[in-house]
């Protein structure tokens, strides 16, 4: 079974006729890209700096298939800090070497945000011959070497908490790291905090089999991103006709968020019918949308739980 673009970017997005989205990532879509990307599918390197590694953790909850299955079949993950089971210098040390063997091959997926503060010691992350690297070091030899970079979570695709007001250790996203260092690979922005696992495995896989996706202004896949929450909200009609939730207790199923803060008018992603948890609920439907997949969250949204102005 092999997967045009057209076929690939409709499955994402859930428009498929017998496909839902939870069908996104079935077995047999994982044997396709297995199949598209074959044995010798281009190594991924997974850098992480200034964030609370939940965007791994958001990934590690791609159930259907296993995570198992996207990190052995569909990507070759050669280093991710959390998940390799080696450690310390012989870990970093294979980075660098897939990073110069694979140069101009591999794909570096950035998660966290980049910090610049007295050349990059607020973030150490390696030991290579005896001396400590910093993040900074290890973004720019992998991402000058890489084919294209992946920003996933608000922290590296657009500072995100790290970055917020006070920024004490100069934390950027990794566009305006690379923009800093004269880097030119391309990067995708899969923001979120944190990003959902069908957004970051998604792309991961769109970019290994049909190459870069369709991107929106702010650099994220229209295939996820394109469509305003507000818009599509199941609670709309409520807004349209004045029924407003007063409090988080005040459970009214069919009224609107807009009173406790919702962003959901300023905010573009999907999480209204892919959902979250496996589809179990998602923010709206529990509390608020706080637009965490917006690039100037959460400055541009804070605070979060007033209405908008
Ligand atoms: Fe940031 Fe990733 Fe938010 Fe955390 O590390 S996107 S703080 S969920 O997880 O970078
Ligand atoms: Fe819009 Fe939020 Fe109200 Fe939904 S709950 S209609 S996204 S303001
Ligand atoms: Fe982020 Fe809003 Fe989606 Fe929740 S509903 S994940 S806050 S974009």
């Amino acid at each position: 079974m092999s997967l045009s673009r057209r076929d690939f970017v409709k499955l994402c997005t859930g428009t498929v006729a017998g496909f839902g989205i939870s069908s996104m990532f079935h077995p047999g879509l994982v044997q396709a890209l297995e199949a598209a990307t074959g044995p010798d599918r281009p190594p991924v390197i997974w850098l992480q700096g200034l964030g609370c590694t939940g965007c791994s953790v958001s990934l590690l909850n791609s159930l259907n298939p296993s995570i198992a299955d996207v990190l052995l079949k569909v990507i070759s993950l050669e280093y991710h800090p959390t998940v390799m089971c080696s450690e310390g210098a012989v870990a970093f040390e294979h980075m660098m070497e897939i990073a110069e063997k694979f140069k101009g091959k591999f794909y570096m997926v950035l998660e966290g945000s980049v910090s610049m503060k007295e050349d990059g010691h607020y973030c150490m992350v390696g030991d290579f011959h005896g001396r400590d690297v910093t993040l900074m070091e290890a973004v720019k030899y992998a991402g000058e070497r890489a084919a294209g970079a992946i920003a996933v979570g608000a922290c590296a695709a657009g500072g995100g908490i790290p970055a917020a007001n006070g920024n004490k250790t100069e934390a950027m996203p990794l566009t305006t790291f690379f923009k800093k260092m004269g880097i030119k690979t391309p990067v995708i922005n899969v923001p979120g905090c944190p990003p959902h696992p069908d957004w970051m495995v998604g792309t991961v896989a769109h970019v290994l089999t049909q190459g870069i996706p369709e991107l929106d202004a702010q650099g994220r896949p229209k295939m996820f991103f394109g469509q305003n929450i507000h818009d599509n909200c199941p609670y709309l009609k409520a807004y349209d006709s004045g029924i407003r939730q007063k409090t988080f207790n005040d459970q009214k199923d069919k009224a609107c968020r807009a009173d406790l803060g919702c962003k959901g008018p300023l905010t573009s992603a999907d999480c209204y019918k892919r959902r979250w948890n496996n589809g179990v609920n998602w923010c709206v439907e529990s509390a608020v949308c706080i637009g965490c997949t917006e690039i100037d969250w959460p400055d541009g949204f804070s605070p979060f739980y007033e209405p908008i102005a």
